[in-house]
């Protein structure tokens, strides 16, 4: 017989952390892998089943290989885990995705399709897909983009993603689906490596700074991004996620920002704890895409509906980022 539990603890016990199955599809990516342990320990491993193309041999928990182009496949994963919230984090992203276009659509719209179809037929009660600042084109204005603004994009993921924002609220219009997206700004964090993406450079970075190397900027000194640091990233989409659901005004994508720099400025708060680093710039293809989007987000609706306040600036995020790589490099 299990153990009684006296009246505290069962007051702390969330029911829906209990029904609660979670699929994340692109498990072993740059977000995913990060939101997969910290949903693992909110919500217990064996409620949190990781997926991905390969399989990851060092992961902990529950992992399916998952090609998420495959209807069959994905509807086999849900019920057979009887699972009751999707986060869909696969895609291509800008850089890669401008090497080939065509199959870059394809991957990113089938695969979304695929969520969206299999959520709607299995009555899955909460999905999260996240869009980017590619959603952004050149004619948009560069400073505290707003919500709402026309989006008009030059990369091929941001179209995908401009697209998917779209699908989704006609999901949630037509269906009912309940699902909820974010525009990530480049996301910054120690724990695993970018994927081709534009704001991969700002972490590429740290990796050359703790091996005391020269770093090669593939990007203009002085074009600023909107970036958030990981742990901003994740509090967002968990938040997000578990905010009720008269507070979500926004079934596109919410804005969210978390800090704005240049790589100049980064290399500069940079040589606050290492002075002798040493950055070198040979713009490439990515220039172009980053000049494209924002220099900083008007993310006050985010704030506004579920309270959304980043934690981190450039210098608290590159003093734990040095950190915690010099520990994995020595
Ligand atoms: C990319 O650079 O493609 C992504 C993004 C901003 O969506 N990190």
């Amino acid at each position: 017989m299990p153990p009684l539990l006296n009246s505290m603890d069962s007051e702390q016990i969330n029911q829906s952390y209990i029904m609660t199955k979670i699929l994340i599809v692109g498990a072993s990516g740059q977000l995913g892998s990060v939101l997969t342990e910290k949903l693992q320990d909110k919500y217990g491993a064996d409620n949190v089943i990781a997926s991905d193309l390969r399989m990851n041999p060092s992961f902990n928990g529950c992992f399916e290989v998952l090609d998420a182009t495959d209807f069959e496949a994905l509807q086999r994963l849900v019920l057979k885990f009887g699972i009751t919230q999707i986060y869909h984090l696969a895609a291509i992203l800008s850089a890669n995705g401008e090497k080939a276009p065509l199959s870059t659509w394809d991957i990113n719209m089938k695969s979304l399709f695929n969520v969206l179809e299999v959520s709607r037929l299995t009555n899955i009660d909460r999905v999260f897909f996240p869009s980017s600042i590619a959603v952004y084109g050149n004619d948009a204005p560069k400073n505290q983009t707003p919500q709402d603004y026309v989006l008009a994009p030059s990369t091929v993921y941001g179209i995908s993603k401009v697209a998917g924002e779209n699908w989704a609220k006609y999901y949630h219009e037509k269906y009912g689906l309940d699902i909820r997206s974010i525009r990530y700004p480049g996301v910054i964090g120690h724990q695993s490596l970018p994927g081709g993406g534009t704001t991969d450079y700002a972490i590429d970075i740290f990796h050359k700074v703790v091996k005391n190397e020269v770093f090669e900027c593939f990007l203009e000194p002085t074009t600023i991004l909107p970036m958030a640091y990981m742990d901003d990233a994740i509090r967002a989409t968990i938040e997000l996620m578990e905010a009720p659901k008269e507070n979500i005004s926004v079934r596109t994508s919410y804005n969210l920002s978390g800090m704005s720099f240049s790589p100049e400025e980064l290399a500069k708060s940079i040589q606050k704890i290492y002075p002798e680093f040493e950055i070198v710039y040979q713009p490439d293809f990515r220039q172009k895409i980053a000049e494209s989007w924002p220099s900083s987000i008007d993310d006050s609706v985010a704030r506004a509906d579920w309270n959304w306040k980043p934690k981190f600036d450039i210098d608290a995020m590159t003093n734990v980022m040095i950190d915690e790589l010099k520990l994995k490099y020595t």
